[in-house]
């Protein structure tokens, strides 16, 4: 069969006329005698990496299996894919699929574009990129957070060959942090010295479990992932797991003993309300509190702290605010009753082990660093860390794993921006600067970024923030003057696009995907991804973009210094081979190209974080300017005397509840009463999966609004809905449900914006989030939104 577009819904099989037609084989492909079936992986960024199988006839991919291998028991476990990697197909034969190079006719954001040779495409880049160059200098250069091939070795996130390409070409603007951690990451590393938790099978060694947002069960659903360790866990001890959320997210329902819904972003005010039970009732652990941690009282403050600024001052009304944090107060803001809180606060002090954790959603706020260090307090208050059964309070993680060796590149660019905060580096350029906007390893920016590569996400606009003011910084071209993008979709991003280059997906070449590190748990495993089909269309591999980019930049000696002359098999063997020096226990290159696939069986005793510091503090100091855990974080103490920040802002040395931008308490709320975020949801990742027919048919775009609000707005499930707020306004189809805290409402983060007359009929949370970072991190707090909703 030929393959091109007019055909695609043919091959996909989602005509009625196809189904009508098909004999009994086409519609069961198992049964096929002349198939061949390839190994990939699933490269998405959702977390897990699971194991894909095409089934290709003719060339064609007709359908998708998963990981049949083993005895499926835990410790044998089959890597299975979720609903939406089996859909996978569909990405390949999609009438949104990328087949040509195209470059931009209308202005920029409209969306028209006209085809153009793969020469054009790539003169027009390497000579853009020369000039710039000369003018600018590389800090010109900006490579955008993606996350669309984080599990591919040769295009992966933050390796890839792009990297490399660039630094031989002088450099570029690095970034630091993640669009998904930037707040936890910040804030553990000024408390542990790095963001880090225990391994999730101790769950099975705990008498309790308290998870604040945390909703593994969705967010890591991979066979082989942390969701299906936290549900076994629980099966082999009966741990009962009490889930603190604003929504009765999914792993409450197949896993939680007990939701208890809180407003969005006032976890730390939770904590606050708990410790001064925990205080007031002798229930901490002081000997833990004084031989590991710094500030939680007065006598363990550092000597250069001011005067009642510990954490106890704090909770007590002896700190700068002057205000107990009594179960009465912390009822005021989370909307928990305190007699629940009392109750709870001497629940999980007298249980122990208890396994406290946190997932991302908490420090996606304004106020996400200080709720991650509040979330950590409470482990250390209740001498949880550093045990078996116990953790952190941070994200559970694996105990070991892998990374694949990226192709080697060495930026000779140091300077390094906050990943939210790219629009800032197009619209300030030298005024961006270290103590306003967090960049690293400068005091300021040497030039504007003049370059954007996006090279498979769709954070130019989509998934970053305020998608209109951001729209509006990219249309101007007199800023950023040349935007690249290689993607396998048209996407909301690339309508801002200059020159857009269809990209060969796996399975359309040969790879090696590895689960991401820390998101499987105890067993890790990696997949030769085989090239099933031939690239469609004229789709090309991030090697071959990269390879005649260079070649155009540099001629044939450059090309040469890029590629070292290896083909891409080549190149793979040797990163492979690379990898297995790190680590002894991987496969060899041929074993694992023979095989397809390689996972470890081998049970390994789960990782307990900061078990070496708790046992040895002294020989194991942490990576704190203390050697401690810093309840009290000295380096805050310096950031709150020197940074310049925005207003309503603040830095404070230790975990207090801090009123924020959109937060429950800000004086906005009197017109905008509704807290709205978009959280990780099943039918997607991220944007990704939306333009699958089949995915989205199952998975409708919804509003989810609690009775009380719906009932005082006179709102039933299916009537259409206008989310509104001073940054912009979706419609969208609401789902009435008692899954939401009342005065919260949410959406699934992802769905592709659409404007028609100012409104975004495409219901993507973005239009409504704030570009505003956070304080600390400078992240993006784009969990804190504040709406009204009304019927259409
Ligand atoms: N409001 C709000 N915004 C958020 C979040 C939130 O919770 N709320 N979450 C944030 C988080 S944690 C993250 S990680 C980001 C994720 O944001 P992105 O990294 O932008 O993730 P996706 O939307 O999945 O975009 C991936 C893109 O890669 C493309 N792609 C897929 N395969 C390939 C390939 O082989 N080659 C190329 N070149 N492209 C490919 C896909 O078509 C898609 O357009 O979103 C962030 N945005
Ligand atoms: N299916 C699927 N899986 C994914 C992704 C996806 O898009 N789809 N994306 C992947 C990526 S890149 C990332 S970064 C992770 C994201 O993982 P997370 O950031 O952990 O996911 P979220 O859905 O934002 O939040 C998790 C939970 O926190 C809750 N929550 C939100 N705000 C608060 C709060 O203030 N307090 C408390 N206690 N709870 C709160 C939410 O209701 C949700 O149940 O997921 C990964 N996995
Ligand atoms: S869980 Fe994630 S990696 Fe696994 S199949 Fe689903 S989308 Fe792909
Ligand atoms: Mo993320």
């Amino acid at each position: 069969m030929r393959v091109d577009r007019r055909n695609f819904l043919k091959i996909s099989g989602l005509t009625g006329a196809y189904v009508m037609s098909a004999s009994a084989n086409e519609l069961n492909p198992l049964k096929s005698d002349k198939e061949k079936t390839f190994i990939g992986g699933c490269p998405v960024n959702c977390g897990s990496k699971c194991m894909l199988k095409a089934h290709v006839k003719d060339g064609i991919i007709t359908h998708m299996t998963t990981d049949d291998d083993g005895d499926d028991t835990y410790e044998n476990r089959q890597i299975r894919a979720c609903v939406r990697g089996r859909s996978t197909r569909y990405r390949y034969y999609n009438p949104n699929r990328l087949l040509y190079p195209l470059k931009r006719v209308g202005k920029r954001g409209e969306g028209k574009f006209e085809r153009i040779s793969w020469d054009e495409a790539i003169n027009t880049i390497a000579s853009k990129m020369k000039e710039v160059k000369e003018k600018y200098g590389n800090e010109a250069f900006y490579i955008l957070y993606h996350t669309g091939t984080i599990g591919s070795t040769m295009a992966g996130w933050l390796d890839g060959c792009y990297h490399r390409l660039l630094s031989l070409f002088g450099g570029y603007l690095n970034y630091h942090n993640s669009y998904s951690t930037a707040q936890i990451a910040n804030g553990l590393a000024c408390f542990y010295g790095k963001n880090i938790g225990s391994d999730i099978e101790n769950l099975a060694h705990a008498k309790l479990a308290v998870l604040f947002g945390s909703n593994h069960a969705e967010t890591r659903m991979g066979g082989s992932s942390i969701g299906y360790s936290l549900q076994q866990m629980r099966e082999k001890n009966s741990t009962r797991i009490i889930c603190i959320d604003p929504q009765y997210n999914d792993t409450m329902i197949g896993n939680g003993d007990e939701w208890i819904p809180i407003a969005p972003g006032t976890d730390a005010a939770l904590i606050a309300g708990m410790a001064y039970v925990v205080i007031k009732e002798n229930l901490y652990d002081k000997e833990f509190l004084d031989k590991y941690c710094v500030g939680f009282s007065k006598e363990t403050l550092p000597e250069d702290a001011s005067e009642n600024s510990s954490y106890m001052d704090y909770i007590l009304g002896t700190g700068y605010d002057k205000t107990p944090k009594t179960p009465e107060w912390a009822e005021s803001i989370t909307r928990i009753p305190a007699s629940r809180i009392i109750k709870l606060a001497r629940e999980i002090a007298s249980a122990k082990p208890c396994f406290i954790e946190q997932g991302w959603g908490p420090q996606r706020h304004q106020n996400g660093e200080q709720t991650s260090r509040a979330i950590a307090t409470l482990a250390c208050m209740t001498g949880n860390v550093g045990i078996l059964g116990g953790n952190t309070g941070g994200r559970g993680g694996s105990s070991w794993n892998f990374d694949t060796t990226p192709m080697p590149f060495d930026n000779p660019v140091k300077t390094s921006i906050p990943c939210f905060l790219w629009y800032e580096g197009v619209r300030l350029g030298e005024k961006m600067n270290a103590l306003e906007h967090g960049i690293r390893n400068a005091e300021s920016l040497k030039a504007p970024i003049k370059i954007i590569f996006n090279l498979g996400g769709n954070c130019l606009t989509n998934q970053h923030a305020d998608i209109q003011t951001t729209g509006k910084i990219l249309e101007d071209e007199s800023l950023c003057e040349l935007i690249v993008d290689v993607n396998i979709t048209r996407t909301h991003s690339n309508s801002y696009a200059d020159i857009i280059l269809p990209s060969a997906l796996s399975f359309e070449y040969n790879d090696i995907v590895r689960v991401t590190m820390g998101d499987c748990s105890t067993r890790p495993y990696a997949i030769f991804a085989q090239k099933a089909i031939e690239p469609l269309g004229e789709t090309k591999t991030p090697y071959e973009i990269c390879t005649l980019l260079a070649n155009k930049l540099g001629g044939r000696e450059f090309e040469a210094q890029f590629t070292e002359k290896r083909t891409w098999d080549e190149w793979l063997e040797w990163l492979w081979n690379d990898t297995t020096k790190k680590y002894s226990f991987l496969p060899s290159y041929n074993e694992i190209k023979t095989k397809g696939f390689w996972k470890i069986n081998k049970p390994v005793k789960p990782r307990i974080a900061l078990e070496n510091f708790i046992n040895d503090p002294k020989s194991n100091p942490l990576n704190t300017p203390t050697g401690k855990i810093e309840i009290y974080s000295t380096k805050l103490a310096e950031m709150k005397k020197t940074w310049k920040l925005l207003p309503g802002q603040q830095i404070e040395p230790v975990p207090v509840f801090e009123d924020v931008l959109m937060g429950p308490r800000d004086p906005m709320r009197e017109k905008y009463p509704i807290q709205f975020y978009g959280y990780h949801y099943k039918g997607r990742t991220h944007s990704s999966f939306w333009d699958s027919p089949a995915i989205r048919e199952l998975n409708p775009q919804e509003i989810l609004i609690s009775k009380f609000d719906a009932k005082s707005r006179d709102i039933k499930t299916g009537d259409k809905v206008i989310v509104e707020n001073h940054i912009g306004k979706i419609s969208g189809i609401a789902k009435v449900t008692s899954r939401v805290i009342p005065g919260a409402a949410l959406t699934y983060q992802g769905s592709w914006a659409k404007f028609e007359n100012g409104i975004d009929v495409g219901g993507c949370i973005n239009t409504l989030t704030s570009d505003q970072p956070t304080a600390i991190a400078k992240g993006n707090g784009v969990h804190s939104v504040l709406v009204e909703i009304r019927k259409a």
